[in-house]
């Protein structure tokens, strides 16, 4: 790949260039052959099988990380995997937000039942966070929470949950202090064939596996609780912080793939006589969208070495990171459309499939504008305390 790479080492550039081979060689043909719109097994244990997801998990956990979940690594998986197999990165990205608040915040019993089961592909697990009447307003959730003896009642439902209904492992947010906004949110871990639990999946733009979940009064013991009672939103926030930079690594991956579709397009198609990337508006529009993708990829890999480096305000160039890649890919992916022309549009072309796909990136894990909500809070912080 040319351009700049931030500080990332041969080594880390070869991870990703590894990521996105399997991906087209392997992985891709595996998601073709799936459901769309469910979750498709055979894929996550591939990326498993070919030592990818364990990558995300340290050893401890059955993982093979040395160290702690590195948010530069998931960036790298993520950009490497977007580039040819959006569903293979989808797939890799949701087993890691699903366990990783296991990982970060669940007692020593809830890690060994489920993170290594997660890590080897033979779990599926989930991040139910959003409810019908509640996305960007997370600390307003109502599922309820109610404690009788040793254990939690939860009745409610939550909606747009990435793997429901067919994940093995939720992690799922649910109100325990009714009136307290996100200082009554409580995190807990239940199996996916937990009675009282049903769901339905959901139908997107670009099929995705997705749906909608009904719990009807079921139990949880009280020690599936992630971290404190009450201190969930936390939990939630937290692995926001660390995913979103590889939301932004999953578009810069798009938003590459459309590059480069539209880079040899413009070379090889002709009109009124000379190829495309001779019209001054074409080739000035490709300048554009490689240095706004780099921009993006910088922005990315700075937010994730932060996070990896312990930096104090990550929660803010995490949004940063978020908002301005996927903006971007969405203004990258349009571009390549245009440069294409109608032969883009044509249903089960390339770049088809990336249009539709990077729409909702802009909407999950925080709209672009809950990311300027974040960053706008944190640049008067300084200025109120
Ligand atoms: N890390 C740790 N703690 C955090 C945090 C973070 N990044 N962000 C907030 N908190 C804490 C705050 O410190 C506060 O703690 P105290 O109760 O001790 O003061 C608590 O959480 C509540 O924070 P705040 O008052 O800022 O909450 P708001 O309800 O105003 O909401 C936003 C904050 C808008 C940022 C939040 O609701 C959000 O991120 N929404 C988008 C949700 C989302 O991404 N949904 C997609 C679901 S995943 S597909």
């Amino acid at each position: 790949m040319a351009g700049l790479h931030f500080a990332l080492s041969d080594e880390q550039r070869a991870l990703r260039a590894e990521a996105r081979a399997l991906a087209s060689e392997v992985l891709a043909p595996i998601a073709a052959a799936g459901d769309p719109g469910r979750v498709n097994r055979p894929l996550v244990q591939a990326l498993a099988s070919n030592g990818l997801l364990p990558r995300l998990f340290p050893e401890h956990a059955g993982g093979s990380a040395p160290g702690d979940i590195s948010a530069i690594e998931v960036c790298l998986l993520r950009e490497g995997l977007a580039q040819a197999s959006t569903e293979a990165e989808t797939a890799l990205a949701m087993q890691g937000i699903g366990a990783y608040p296991i990982l970060q915040s669940g007692s020593e019993d809830l890690v060994t039942r489920w993170v290594p089961a997660v890590a080897r592909g033979e779990a599926v697990a989930a991040f139910a966070l959003s409810e019908p009447e509640h996305g960007s307003d997370a600390g307003a959730i109502e599922l309820r929470a109610e404690r009788e003896g040793g254990q939690y009642r939860l009745t409610g439902v939550k909606t747009w949950i990435s793997n429901a209904p067919d994940a093995d492992v939720y992690v799922l947010f649910a109100r325990t202090t009714p009136g307290a906004k996100a200082r009554g949110v409580t995190a807990f871990v239940l199996p996916g064939d937990v009675a009282g639990l049903s769901g339905t999946p959901l139908e997107l733009l670009s099929p995705h596996p997705i749906g909608r979940l009904e719990l009807d009064g079921v139990k949880v013991p009280a020690d599936h609780v992630l971290g404190e009672v009450d201190q969930g939103f936390r939990v939630a926030m937290a692995t926001l912080d660390l995913f979103r930079p590889s939301v932004g690594a999953f578009v810069v991956g798009m938003a590459q793939a459309a590059l480069d579709a539209a880079l040899a397009h413009a070379a090889s198609r002709e009109a009124f006589g000379k190829p495309l990337r001779e019209f001054q508006a074409v080739s000035h529009l490709l300048a554009e969208m490689a240095t706004r993708t780099e921009a993006a990829r910088l922005m990315v890999y700075a937010a994730a070495a932060a996070y990896d480096g312990g930096a104090p305000d990550i929660t803010r160039s995490s949004a940063m990171a978020k908002l301005f890649a996927t903006e971007t890919a969405q203004f990258v992916v349009d571009s390549a459309v245009q440069i294409h022309g109608a032969a883009a549009l044509e249903r089960g072309h390339p770049l088809e499939h990336l249009y539709r796909e990077v729409r909702a990136p802009r909407i999950y894990e925080g709209t672009t504008e809950i990311q300027r909500e974040v960053i706008a809070r944190d640049l008067y912080r300084p200025l109120e305390a």
